[in-house]
This record gives C-alpha cells, structure tokens and sequence, in this order.
C-alpha cells in the first residue's frame, strides 16, 4: 500500500486494511434531555441528585446536550474523517418505565441520529446498554430481580427491529462487572446500593442473561450481515518480563481474573444455572469489545504461581487515580482474550485518559500527555497485531469531554473539549493527531 501521508512508512506502523477506527461515547454520558420528548428517568438521573454522590452535585440534565447538537456533532466528526462512531442508546427514552408502552418521539430521535450519521459517511456501533437502566426497573428490584431480564428481551428486539436495517455493528452490555460492583456492591454508582455479593452474583448471572438476549435479538432481527459482541473491560495482566516464564504467569492470571464473565460466555461453563440460561449467554458472538485503559503487572511468583506486583505511589496516573498509565496492556490485554479464551476478533472499544485539562487558550487545548499515552497504546496494538492478534478496530474513548459518572464533569477523557457553560467544542492536540491517524491508517 502507498502512504504518501508518511514520512518514514515503515510496516510495524501501519494498521492492517479495513481496520475499523473510531471514537466512543455513551448515552447517559453526553445526551442531555434528560426529560425530552417523553424519557423516563434512568437510576443516573436520580443517583445524581442524592447529595454527595457525584463530584460537585453534577447531573446529566443537560451533560453536552448532544440531544440537540448531534448534527453539529457530527459534522466535526465527519470533519476529523471518523469513520466509526460507538453510542449507545438509552432504554428510558424508547420505554420511559422500562417495559411495556414505547414512547415513539424517543424511537425517532434516534432514527434521526442515525440517519445523520450515515449521512456523513459515519458507521454506527451500537451499545444496547450503558448503565442507564431506567429507574422504574430499579423502583421494581433493579438488576438483582429477574424481570429486568424480560423487559431487556423486550428492550433489545424493539431497538434491532427499529434500527437493524441500517446498523450492524451490535455491543449489547458495557462492562457489566463495573456497573454492577460500583452500583450493587460498593454504591459508588447509580443506583447506589450495598447489597452483599450473593445479590450481585444474582444481578451478574441477570445481565449476562440479558446479554444473550442482546444476541439472540440480533440474530433473529439484525440481518444476515449484523454482527454483535460484548464490550468489557476484562483485566489485562501484563508480564513483568516478556520471557516464557513471566508470560505463563500472566496466562494464568488472566483466565483466573477474567473467568466470571469469559468462562460462561466462551466456555460456557458456570456454577449451577437453568440449561436454557446458560445456552443464551454462550451463544457464539462475533467479536469481543474490550475497554483497555490500564493493566495489572505480574511475576512468576513461589510453585510457578502468578504474583501480581502494586503499582508504586510514583508511577504514572492519569488524573483519574484508577488510570495506571502501562501502554502495553494494549499488547497483553487482546492477546490473552485470543490465546486464553480462543476470542477470534478483538476490538477495543474504549482507550484514552482522563485529565482535568484546561480550558482552550486562543482556540488551543494542547494535551500532550493525553496523546502521547494513547500513541504509546497503538504502537503496542500494533505489535499486538504484528505478533498475530486478531484486532480488527479502535476506539478512542472518548470523542468529547462528557459526565464521567461520579467524577462528574471534572475529569475529561475527550479528543475534543467541551466547555460545560457555552456547549463551544474545541478538538484538542489529541483530536488532530488522531484524525491523522485515521487518514494514513498508521501511527503518525
Ligand atoms: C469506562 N476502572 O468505565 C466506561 O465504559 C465509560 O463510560 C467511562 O467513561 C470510561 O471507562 C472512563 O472511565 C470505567 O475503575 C470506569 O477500572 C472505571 C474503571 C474502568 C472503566
């Protein structure tokens, strides 16, 4: 292939054909509207008004109000030349109480959506849920009760037969063991219960029910070309060294981390579940979505085991102190899934860092430290791919500044800068660079 874009086209930086970028965001997270058209309120909308729960009292009534600025939205995506766009859709605006009556001015803003991304050339990749549930279900129980299981089958048929004829890039639940631990075990998130861990394994083994109805509904309504996948954020374990020993260890320690939710879906193989369960939840997928932003670095330890080393105080963190910043969990992450579960297609569906930038200065926001960090995560992509990974797309997380959850507005993951008073979008160093990425489908 030509890449006249490149001054030195060298094959370790250039991505394989077709490889699908793209940049990610979540409903909840940039909508806004929060009661438009007839929506329901989802557990975020009401968890966020409980003093104390998120960082200054932030809610998400009005967020970026994409809601009513996605043609504009879209326009700058499509002026960045990106291609591939991950949204999710949100429950409480297509059933404001989360089963039964549809609310059709919500079914058509996302035909609306929709259609205006194809019109600009954008391929949709459609997260079916991320985290929203509406508050009615939570009101009835929430995820530890099985009815959110049948009105999600529900759910998820009226969203593909809606939506099926012009997408086909299905996700249908965003890292269930992150909004289930934050919501259920330990209420740092909506809807911000402490229930003990036989109530979560209850809510777990429901939404990977839910899961297999995403599946199925797809399968049944999608299309012969849809595909679908899971989107988690599975645990990359990083060998300390990349020598045999080292990377047994990490082997080990990604099956053991991972096997709550890669063990049914791959292997299908659980505890003591009803047969018809578990043959929805292991339904063959097409791809795994995995949101890698960081890893856990382990060791051969004592009789061959793994043993997983702490990150010390001075390594570097993003502004969000989770966020380790080890650039080769993008190396180790995919290629565990592939060699440990036998995933075939990986896409990562989220990547980036979270920072408390500053506002533009004369229309500049220069985040070195947000693009470097992701450059440093796509040069260990590609060596992923070049040692034989199968990686087929990419998505930066996330496309503007949005509500990051409890952290409210303050910390900011975007490729574009959002200012929260005036809605201005500013595309930051990180938004330029990437958009040349895009173009040459290589590392510049
Ligand atoms: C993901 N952790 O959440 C979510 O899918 C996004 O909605 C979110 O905005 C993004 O990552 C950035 O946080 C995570 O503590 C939240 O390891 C926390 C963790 C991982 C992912």
């Amino acid at each position: 292939m030509n890449h006249p874009g490149i001054a030195n086209p060298t094959a370790s930086s250039i991505f394989p054909p077709g490889f699908a970028w793209g940049v990610a965001t979540a409903a909840p997270q940039i909508e806004g509207g929060a009661d438009a058209d007839g929506k329901g309120p989802s557990i975020w909308d009401v968890f966020s008004r409980r003093p104390g729960a998120t960082h200054n009292g932030d809610n998400l009534d009005v967020a970026c109000d994409h809601y009513h600025r996605f043609r504009e939205d879209f326009d700058l995506m499509a002026a960045l030349g990106i291609k591939h766009y991950r949204l999710s859709i949100a429950w409480p605006r297509l059933m404001p109480t989360g089963v039964g009556t549809v609310n059709a001015r919500g079914v058509d803003f996302y035909h609306r959506l929709i259609d205006a991304m194809l019109e600009r050339g954008i391929t949709p990749w459609v997260t079916m849920f991320h985290w929203d549930l509406p508050q009615a279900l939570e009101d009835k129980g929430g995820w530890p009760t099985r009815l959110v299981v049948d009105a999600f089958a529900d759910y998820a048929d009226l969203v593909v037969k809606s939506y099926g004829d012009r997408v086909k890039n299905w996700i249908t639940l965003n890292e269930i063991g992150v909004f289930l631990e934050n919501g259920y075990g330990i209420g740092r998130h909506a809807p911000g219960r402490k229930e003990p861990a036989e109530v979560v394994n209850q809510a777990f083994h429901h939404a990977l029910i839910c899961h297999g109805h995403g599946v199925r509904a797809v399968r049944e309504h999608g299309g012969r070309s849809a595909r679908v996948g899971l989107t988690d954020n599975s645990r990359p374990m990083i060998p300390l060294t990349e020598t045999p020993e080292d990377i047994a260890a990490a082997r080990t320690a990604f099956a053991e981390r991972n096997s709550r939710l890669l063990e049914p879906i791959y292997r299908g193989s659980y505890g003591e579940v009803a047969p018809t369960d578990l043959e929805l939840i292991a339904q063959p997928t097409d791809f795994l979505g995995l949101n890698i932003y960081s890893g856990e670095v382990v060791r051969e330890g004592a009789h061959g085991r793994p043993h997983s080393l702490t990150y010390p105080d001075h390594y570097p963190t993003a502004d969000s102190p989770w966020l380790k910043l080890n650039a080769r969990a993008m190396y180790w992450g995919p290629r565990l899934a592939a060699e440990v579960f036998g995933v075939k297609d990986v896409v990562i569906t989220e990547n980036g860092a979270g920072y408390n930038d500053e506002p533009p200065v004369n229309g500049a926001v220069l985040d070195l430290h947000r693009l470097e960090y992701i450059r440093s995560c796509l040069r260990e992509l590609r060596r992923s791919i070049g040692d034989g990974t199968p990686i087929s797309g990419y998505f930066a997380w996330s496309f503007m500044d949005n509500f990051e959850w409890a952290d409210g507005y303050d910390r900011r993951f975007g490729l574009v800068y959002t200012d929260f008073k005036t809605q201005v979008r500013t595309p930051k160093a990180s938004a330029r660079w990437f958009s040349r990425i895009v173009r040459e489908n290589a590392l510049v």
